[in-house]
C-alpha cells in the first residue's frame, strides 16, 4: 500500500502536509552526493553547519511556505519562528531538517524529523497532532503518526512510499543508546546507566539521534542524552528532536523523559530550548524516574 492511500482517512491539510514533506524528502535523498562540504555559516547553537544541512532546510522551507496550509515553522537552523503570512491554513511545525549532520561525511543514516502541531508550535509536545521522519540509510524510511498508530513505509525502486510496517509496537529489546561522558554523568544517571548494564544491555550510539531512537523502535531499549556536569540542560532540542520523537515513540507504546517528567508535558520558553532526554521502553523510563527522584 503506498503513503498516499494510508492516509486516506486523515485530515485533508495533515494529509497533504505529511504527503508533502515525503515528496521533499525524496528530493533530500537524491542530494547527498553533490553536498558533502561544510559551508562557511554557524547555526544558533553556534555548530558549523553541512551544505546539505542548509539546503535541506532550504527546500523544505520553501515548499512549506509555497503549501499554503502551514502557517508558522520553526527549524533548527534557524534562530526564530517563521511566520507565512500569505497562508490560508493555520498548520505548525517544528523540524530538525537533517539530524546527525555529523555522520553525513562517514556515511552513516541521518535522518529528518518532524512535528505538526494546529497552531502554535511553541507548545507542549502532546499538543502534536502529527509526528514524522525520514531515515536515509541504505534504505530512505518515512515513519509518521497522525494518533492512530505509527507506520513505516519505505521508497521503493519506482519513487513511491510503500507500506514496510503497520502499527509498530516498541519491542522488549536491551539496547541503550547513551550520549555524553560517563565522567560528567549525575548520580540518578550513573545508578541507572549501571542497572541497565547490570541487566545486560548493549550499547549502540551512532551520534545520529534519528537513526539511534529508530532502532530502538524496532529492537527494544533506551536513547538518552542526559543533563550532565557542566551542562545539566544535555545537548538536545527539545522542540526539534526530543518532541516529534517522543511523540512517536509514545503512539508505540513507549514512553520520554527528562529524567523527572513525560517530556511531552513540558511547555517550551524558547525555541532553541535543550532538554536532558530519556526515550524507549517504558520500563527503562520508569527506572531513571525513580532513581532519579531518590537522589
Ligand atoms: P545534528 O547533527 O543535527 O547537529 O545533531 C546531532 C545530535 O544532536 C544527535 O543527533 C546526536 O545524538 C547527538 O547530537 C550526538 O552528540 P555527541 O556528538 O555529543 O555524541
Amino acid at each position: 500500500m503506498r503513503l498516499e492511500e494510508h492516509l486516506a482517512g486523515c485530515e485533508s491539510d495533515l494529509k497533504e502536509l505529511v504527503l508533502r514533506i515525503g515528496e521533499v524528502s525524496k528530493t533530500i535523498s537524491k542530494g547527498f552526493a553533490s553536498r558533502q562540504s561544510h559551508s562557511d555559516t554557524h547555526n544558533v547553537y553556534g555548530e558549523q553547519q553541512m551544505a546539505l544541512d542548509k539546503w535541506a532546510d532550504e527546500v523544505l522551507i520553501a515548499d512549506l511556505r509555497d503549501s499554503g496550509i502551514v502557517r508558522h515553522l520553526a527549524s533548527e537552523e534557524q534562530p526564530d519562528i517563521i511566520e507565512f503570512e500569505n497562508a490560508t491554513g493555520n498548520l505548525g511545525v517544528v523540524l530538525d531538517p537533517l539530524d546527525g549532520s555529523s555522520l553525513i561525511g562517514v556515511n552513516l543514516a541521518v535522518g529528518t524529523i518532524v512535528g505538526i502541531y494546529r497552531g502554535n508550535v511553541l507548545a507542549p509536545g502532546r499538543e502534536m497532532v502529527s509526528a514524522m521522519y525520514v531515515l536515509y540509510g541504505p534504505l530512505t524510511t518515512l515513519t509518521y503518526t497522525v494518533k492512530k498508530g505509527v507506520h513505516e513505509f519505505v521508497l521503493d525502486d519506482d519513487g513511491q512510499f510503500v507500506l514496510q510496517e503497520e502499527n509498530i509496537r516498541i519491542s522488549d529489546g536491551k539496547i541503550y543508546a547513551p550520549g555524553a561522558l560517563r565522567k560528567n554523568y549525575l548520580e540518578g544517571h550513573l545508578k541507572w546507566i549501571e542497572a541497565l548494564e547490570a541487566e545486560g544491555y548493549k550499547i549502540r550510539f551512532s551520534g545520529s539521534f534519528v537513526a539511534d531512537v529508530h532502532q530502538i523502535l524496532h529492537k527494544g531499549g533506551v536513547f538518552t542524552y542526559p543533563g550532565f556536569v557542566g551542562k545539566e540542560q544535555g545537548k538536545l532540542r527539545l522542540l526539534f528532536e526530543a518532541n516529534p520523537m517522543g511523540f512517536i515513540v509514545t503512539e508505540a507504546g513507549g514512553a520520554t523523559s527528562n529524567g523527572k517528567v513525560d517530556l511531552l508535558s513540558i511547555q517550551p520558553n524558547a525555541v532553541s530550548q535543550r532538554v536532558p532526554i530519556y526515550i524507549g521502553g517504558k520500563k527503562e523510563i520508569e527506572m531513571i524516574e525513580k532513581l532519579n527522584s531518590e537522589v
